[in-house]
Order: C-alpha cells, then structure tokens, then sequence
C-alpha cells in the first residue's frame, strides 16, 4: 500500500515538473530567414506565433490543409491584407518590412488565430 502511494506520489510530482518547467509555452517560432510555412489544419496556425526581425521583408507561405470554409481566407487586418487560400496548396504572401510590434492575423471568422511579432 505504502509502495502505490509513494508511486502515486512521485508520479503527481513528475507531472508538475512536466507542467511548470517543460511545457512551457514557446515565445513563437524565429525566423531569420525572411520566409517560413505556415500550416492551416484542425482550427490552428502551426506555428502560430512568429518572430522576425522588423524592416524586413517576410514572405509567408501558407498551406491550407483544412478544406472547411472556416480556413478559406487569411487576414491581416492591420495590414489591410485579405487572401484567399487553397486547399492542398501553397500561398504566397509577400510582407514588405514592417515596423516592430504585433500584428494578428485570422481566418474571416477570427477562428484561426495568429500573431506576426517583428521585433
Ligand atoms: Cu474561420
């Protein structure tokens, strides 16, 4: 009995280390590339937070896998940009630099969720 509770025990700990140290939510994904894919699928951007550096330009590729109209557009309300997406395809967008900040991008319905930070 002792042995089970201990067990149970240490498995309660190994939990909370798991959840507190190392399933810590990522800052988003760096690129210093100037380009990175963006996977549309199941109601997420993966990645869905991205960092680049500001004033330069960032080319964003998005491939739609899922083929629910939720997913149908990309828009950068900020930015005044709004594309059409395909399914099973690769979409290009082109950002000229911008400066530092934050800017979200969504499906029309803002049910995809996403956020551009140029830092
Ligand atoms: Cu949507």
């Amino acid at each position: 009995m002792n042995i089970l509770v201990n067990l149970a025990g240490l498995a309660l700990l190994a939990f909370v280390i798991y959840w507190f140290w190392l399933a810590k939510p990522s800052h988003g994904t760096k690129t210093e590339s100037g380009k990175i894919t963006i996977k549309v699928a199941n109601g997420v951007y993966s990645p869905a937070v991205i960092e680049a550096p500001a004033g330069k330009p960032l080319q964003l590729r998005f491939l739609r896998e899922d083929p629910n109209p939720c997913a149908q557009k990309v828009v950068f309300a900020d930015l005044d940009i709004s594309e059409d997406l395909p399914v099973g395809k690769t979409k290009t967008i082109e950002l000229p630099g911008q400066p530092a900040g934050e800017y979200r991008f969504t499906c029309q319905m803002q049910m995809y969720q996403g956020t551009l930070k140029f830092i």
